[in-house]
């Protein structure tokens, strides 16, 4: 098990301390979930707060936080016989929490007497199982800290040197997929032939998904995952898709092709509107940045390129605000990315992407948009603006007569069988400006039917 410094792991408990002051914190690791019976398990994924205050990986641990001591513990089992008959001799408990600045184990059921109940502070729980410890094996009747969230999602919120680092591995670990993908794709294949060659790419380094994979020529379908096409000639194949490191660190990178290595003239054109608005959104970021407004210039230059294409017609500032953009882009330009690939979603998006004072949008598009407010150095965030062509959306807008003032819906007609384009890069908010993650990946025209075409 990778771990960072014992000293870093405490140096953030200590932080965390100096903004709870009374009661004690608990910080709950993941237990084993059930596929479908008790020991055939899914793949075990750590709770993210434990992994960034405990950082052992492993199931069936809480971490106890009591900023009225020095001394922090970690509650749950040493392996027994019968654990090491069918799991192996893995390190102690013991000795791992001395690798995390832990001097102190317990076994999980001395937690109940450990705790003082009144003023205990605690994460929204998302797991059904740990809904019902809390409840019934704890005691406690008290709902989540909303205090903790706002300090874990301020703490989690800014990255460390130690962790940009690992988040930059997880994209070259991801840009290792994403090539292996544009070299395995050709027509007449299946999509899941080259979703083998993405797998088979992130095993390799020993990695992990940090969400399912998005393969498909059916790209206008945003979280698409069935893989059972065959790839044609003439279509565009999107490509979302992600490692998880060792130390639980994410990436999320999309990239978006042709199947047969060559953009046909109607695909270049829209591909480089996608194109430029991420490369001016990623321009645009800085510390005080306000990401919604990245998000609506965004959305500018989308309608500006559609307006070239006669696919939209008006004044752009109207369109824009009148949220014309989410016919073609109803998603946000992006979120928070961390130990989770929507991080701290767990601890709710109004905390993590949103501030008092900053309303969430009802808008299609908009209301979608996960982080909105001013950006501050330390952050990583995806930027990853689309356009997207849903036959089904378009023909319900149209019937209903929706933006007919704006849309000319009979030359969009010609766009129904297009599918979609989305490009996405992770990239961090240095002191004064942006740092895109990892190595480039194929990004123009140029590039992409390079690599294409190469084999
Ligand atoms: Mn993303």
């Amino acid at each position: 098990m990778r771990l960072f410094s014992g000293e870093i792991y405490k140096n953030r408990r200590d932080q965390l301390k100096k903004q709870i002051t009374g009661g004690q914190i608990l910080i709950f690791g993941n237990n084993e979930a059930p596929m479908n019976y008790k020991a055939n398990t899914y793949r075990f994924r750590q709770d993210s707060n434990f992994l960034y205050y405990f950082g052992i990986n492993m199931p069936g641990l809480v971490g106890l936080i009591d900023p009225g001591s020095d001394r922090d513990l970690i509650f749950g089992h040493e392996l027994t016989l019968d654990d090491i008959i069918w799991e192996g001799p893995v390190e102690p408990l013991s000795s791992l929490a001395e690798k995390v600045g832990i001097s102190l184990t317990l076994p999980l059921d001395k937690l109940p007497e450990t705790l003082r109940k009144a003023g205990v502070h605690y994460l929204p729980p998302y797991r059904g199982d740990r809904q019902i410890y809390i409840r019934e094996t704890l005691g406690i009747q008290i709902p989540p800290s909303v205090a903790l969230i706002r300090a874990v999602v301020a703490q989690r919120s800014v990255k460390a040197p130690e962790e940009l680092a690992e988040m930059a591995q997880a994209v070259n670990i991801t840009r290792d997929m994403h090539l292996a993908a544009m070299r395995a794709t050709r027509p007449g294949r299946k999509e899941y032939e080259v979703v083998a060659e993405i797998l088979k790419t992130l095993k390799s380094h020993n990695a992990e998904l940090s969400y399912p994979v998005i393969f498909s020529v059916n790209g206008q379908t945003l979280h698409n995952h069935y893989h059972g096409n065959e790839m044609q000639a003439g279509r565009l194949l999107l490509n979302d898709s992600g490692a998880e490191n060792e130390m639980g660190y994410a990436g999320d990178i999309t990239r978006t092709f042709p199947v047969s290595g060559r953009f046909t003239t109607r695909q270049k054109e829209i591909y480089e509107i996608v194109l430029k608005m991420e490369t001016a959104s990623i321009a645009a970021l800085r510390p005080g940045v306000a990401y919604r407004q990245v998000h609506l210039d965004a959305n500018r230059i989308l309608l500006e390129g559609l307006s070239a294409l006669g696919l939209v017609s008006g004044d752009l500032d109207t369109l824009v605000q009148e949220g014309v953009g989410g016919l073609f882009m109803p998603h946000g330009l992006g979120h928070s990315i961390g130990l989770d690939v929507h991080d701290m979603e767990d601890l709710g998006e109004q905390y993590v992407g949103y501030r008092e004072g900053l309303e969430r949008s009802t808008q299609l598009g908009l209301k979608s948009l996960r982080l909105a407010k001013e950006l501050e150095t330390g952050n990583v965030l995806t930027v990853e603006p689309g356009c997207y062509f849903i036959p089904e959306l378009i023909q319900k807008y149209r019937s209903e007569g929706i933006f007919t003032q704006y849309v000319n819906y009979t030359r969009l007609e010609d766009y129904l069988d297009f599918g979609g384009i989305r490009i996405e890069d992770n990239v961090a908010i240095t002191a004064d400006s942006f740092k895109i993650l990892g190595d480039p990946i194929p990004k123009t025209v140029a590039e992409v039917e390079k690599i294409m075409t190469e084999y």
